[in-house]
């Protein structure tokens, strides 16, 4: 969570995000600085040095070879100092290494919903309303602050395991959302039909948050992001408690599996439906169907 009145990039907890931040505030924000006081300086120079006043004859030079070569080729040598590191930035966050974990993010109107096709568990998450919110269905639970700040608490949190390599599949069923959690250095659009891809490695345990960062309709404020990172063995009992399998663990024979969150009857079917059987079975079946195009990634 940002902390209140604080500047800057928010502190990053995953390797990239660490890696991508120094970038920033090492490295782009001196060159920018460094230019932007350089072009000042010239400017001041220039409009004392040669005003009418000091310079009443002005000077016929029109062209110097030797400055119109440095103006062309510090530029470029910047940008191209600039851009060396930077590509290979992108190229780490969208190449995800072997993942330990997959997480499928599906946007709503106005919610988000997480699948672990690995595991079998899907669940929706819902921003947590205020008590004495005049919108409250009959009892509907609403935010506490163990659940973290208004507005950023969500009713089922994303969990993932620490020192992990989880990967993000990103999509949206509706209109363009987009996943951003500030702490992983990780914004990405979510887009309806199409599967986005990207990866965190989170090494400290905590709920990091977020919230939808494309506008998309009128509650898009109202959809964020919680991620709770813990340690593997906890993790492990989390998707047993979502009625879940870890992989390499055989999976249970279908729909005993009633652990999943309880707003979620819609969902059901397809968390228990045995994943294999859906490989060749073509676009009738909308979710599974995208969730096979997506493991086949791994
Ligand atoms: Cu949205």
């Amino acid at each position: 969570m940002p902390v209140p009145g604080a500047i800057g990039i928010e502190e990053q907890v995953t390797p990239l995000g660490k890696r991508a931040s120094h970038f920033h505030n090492f490295w782009r924000m001196w060159i920018i600085s460094l230019i932007s006081v350089f072009v000042l300086v010239l400017l001041l120079w220039t409009i004392f040095r040669y005003r009418r006043g000091a310079n009443p004859t002005p000077s016929r030079n029109s062209h110097n070879t030797f400055i119109e070569v440095v103006w062309t080729l510090v530029p470029v040598l910047v940008l191209v100092g600039t851009a060396i590191p930077s590509i290979g930035l992108l190229r780490a966050q969208y190449s995800s290494p072997p993942a330990d974990v997959t997480v499928k993010i599906t946007g709503h109107q106005w919610y988000w919903s997480y699948e672990y096709p690995d595991n079998g568990v899907t669940f929706d998450s819902h921003m947590l309303k205020e008590p004495g919110d005049p919108t409250l269905a009959k009892g509907e639970r609403t935010r506490t602050d163990q659940d973290g700040p208004p507005l950023l608490a969500a009713d089922e949190r994303m969990v993932i395991p620490t020192g992990k390599v989880v990967k993000f599949i990103i999509t949206a069923d509706d209109v363009i959302h987009s996943f951003a959690v500030p702490a992983f250095w990780t914004k990405l659009d979510a887009n309806p039909g199409q599967l986005n891809e990207t990866w965190v490695r989170v090494d400290r345990p905590g709920v990091y948050y977020g919230q939808c960062s494309e506008l998309c309709g009128a509650r898009h404020g109202f959809m964020p992001i919680n991620v709770e990172a813990v340690t593997p063995a906890q993790f492990a009992q989390w998707i047993a408690s979502k009625g879940g399998t870890m992989p390499g663990a055989r999976p249970k024979p279908a729909p005993d599996s009633t652990g999943s969150s309880p707003l979620t009857p819609a969902a059901q079917p397809a968390a228990a439906q045995p994943q294999p059987v859906q490989a060749g079975s073509g676009a009738a079946v909308k979710q599974p169907a995208t969730n096979q195009a997506a493991t086949a990634q791994n």
